[in-house]
């Protein structure tokens, strides 16, 4: 049965037999010192703020005994499946692959690359590593959902027009209603987050809704 949650632009059926969480890429890359949000030059001290409200929303998830999966931003350790164009693009003192004070830039299973301990994996949760910025490219994303049944997706994580928007945007196409949670999301720019959270629920959400965690706890648990 559907749970009517308080969101923009209009109420978002949620169906909990259908929906799974998605945290996307809440690594110590992005969000701590040293890591590749860093070596491209931004203030990382942002998102660190996000984290209780993330941890509080996988507890929600937790509770109510919905699917979540884990995503990391990462490519293999000889970057066989980092395109040269990827590597090269920008002006950062680090590049992916070279090593930094958290190990080597956005490669699996370095220090940098984990997932926060205050929002980490437990057991019986998915981890997807995704070499590109949505959640769909180059994973088996895709057919997990397809298996579980899944037709609805709630995000979060980092950053809101990168890697979340790109991932909420190859689900919308894929079928997927989506539903980002407004204060679990950020970005390295303000005036980004918040244009991002308005195109993706403009023009009667054409990519999803947006709603503040409050609304979906006040929905589903009082
Ligand atoms: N740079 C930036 O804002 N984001 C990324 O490179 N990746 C993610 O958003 N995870």
């Amino acid at each position: 049965m559907a749970v009517a949650i308080a969101a923009e632009p209009y109420a978002f059926a949620l169906d909990e037999a259908s929906v799974a969480l998605v945290v996307i890429d809440m690594q110590r890359d992005f969000v701590e010192p040293g890591g590749f949000g860093a070596s491209l030059g931004n203030d990382v001290s942002r998102l660190e703020a996000i984290v209780p409200t993330v941890a509080r929303l996988l507890a929600l998830a937790r509770r109510r005994g919905w699917r979540v999966i884990h995503t990391r931003e990462s490519h293999r350790p000889d970057l066989s499946d980092c395109p040269p164009a990827k590597r090269s693009r920008g002006n950062a003192t680090l590049r992916i692959g070279d090593e930094g004070p958290m190990g080597r830039i956005l490669v699996q299973g370095e220090p940098g690359n984990a997932i926060l301990a205050a929002v980490a994996p437990i057991a019986g949760e998915t981890v997807i590593d995704k070499p590109g910025k949505g959640m769909f490219y180059a994973t088996d994303i895709a057919d997990i959902l397809a298996k579980w049944g899944t037709t609805q997706l709630v995000f979060a994580g980092v950053t809101t027009e990168v890697c979340v928007q790109t991932s909420m945007r190859e689900a919308n196409d894929r079928g997927f209603e989506c539903l980002l949670v407004e204060d679990a999301t950020q970005s390295y720019f303000e005036e980004f987050k918040q244009a991002a959270l308005a195109m993706i629920r403009a023009q009667g959400a054409i990519v999803g809704w947006t709603a503040p965690l409050s609304a979906l706890e006040k929905a589903l648990e009082s």
